[in-house]
């Protein structure tokens, strides 16, 4: 299936959604949020996939919101302000509902950060499960340069993933974070060689397609749950998603294919 701002590719049991707005890099207008909310909805529903990867067209991953689709222009000749859109009927309907769909759909979620990635395109690409990176890609939390905060759960993501300092380092100043430097404060999994972003990160999402998917989606539900309780109640939640996975069958798959010495064949999703 081809939409005009969203390309869509099965390899196998993943499926590659690559934003398609190159000439501004990706931004976001309602036609690409629509788009994207309709492939992550198809994408949950299809047995057959069982992984996903998340990238860019051309020389950006995302550079968030389409500024000039935001709803903001100059007064009139009477010098007469236009009214200002509304940001909040504007994120509850396109940028929470992306990361929540991101963070909640029932297979593993790969980012392929393709070049920049800036305001709400950085961080649906840091909701994603893993995120692999260009070492010439760079995130920037734009948010501050613009008078606002980082939303599409940048506030949540960003201490969580590089601790309070430079998360709020990283959002007041909006300085731009190469691939590498990315890496190194844990802020993603991985930056790789230009050439290699795509085949490494169909690899990755083909190798997390083979595995137990249920196990892999309650590890991501299980590890952000923890992060609100504390030890004895994380144990305690451990145990019960255990409980429910010692029933399916890709537990007794995989223990019988330990104990067999064979390779498993995981089909739960
Ligand atoms: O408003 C709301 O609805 C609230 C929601 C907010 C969520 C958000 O995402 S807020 C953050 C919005 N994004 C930004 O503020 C980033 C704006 N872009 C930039 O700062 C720069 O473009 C980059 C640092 C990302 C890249 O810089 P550079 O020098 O590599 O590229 P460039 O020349 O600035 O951009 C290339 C083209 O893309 C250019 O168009 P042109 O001149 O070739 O016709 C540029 O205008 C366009 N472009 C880049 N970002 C956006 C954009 N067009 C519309 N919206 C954009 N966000």
């Amino acid at each position: 299936m081809t939409d005009l701002t969203l390309l869509v590719e099965d390899v196998g049991a993943v499926r590659v959604l690559r934003l398609n707005r190159p000439a501004s890099l990706n931004s976001f207008n309602a036609d690409m949020v629509s788009a994207l909310l309709a492939a992550l909805e198809g994408a949950a529903q299809e047995a057959s996939v069982r992984a996903l990867v998340l990238t860019g067209a051309g020389r950006g991953f995302s550079a968030g919101q389409d500024l000039t689709a935001a709803g903001v222009s100059d007064p009139d000749d009477s010098g007469t302000e236009p009214p200002v859109p509304d940001l909040q009927a504007i994120i509850e309907r396109m940028w929470a509902p992306l990361a929540r769909r991101i963070r909640s759909l029932p297979v593993p979620v790969v980012a392929a950060v393709n070049g920049v990635a800036a305001g709400a395109g950085a961080n649906l690409a840091l909701n994603c499960d893993i995120v692999l990176a260009a070492r010439s890609a760079s995130f920037i939390q734009a948010f501050s340069k613009i008078g606002l905060i980082p939303d599409a759960g940048g506030t949540w993501l960003l201490p969580r993933l590089v601790g309070r300092a430079r998360a709020l380092a990283l959002a007041m100043t909006g300085e731009k974070l190469s691939a590498p430097e990315a890496e190194r404060l844990g802020l993603i999994w991985r930056c790789v060689d230009d050439v290699a972003l795509m085949d490494e990160a169909v690899a990755l999402a083909t190798r997390l397609a083979a595995m137990p998917t249920q196990a892999l989606v309650e590890t991501r539900l299980a590890m952000d749950h923890a992060l609100l309780l504390d030890n004895e109640a994380a144990v305690q939640a451990e145990a019960r998603v255990q409980g429910r996975l010692g029933h399916q069958h890709d537990f007794v798959e995989g223990v019988r294919a330990f104990l067999a010495k064979r390779a498993p064949v995981f089909k739960d999703r």
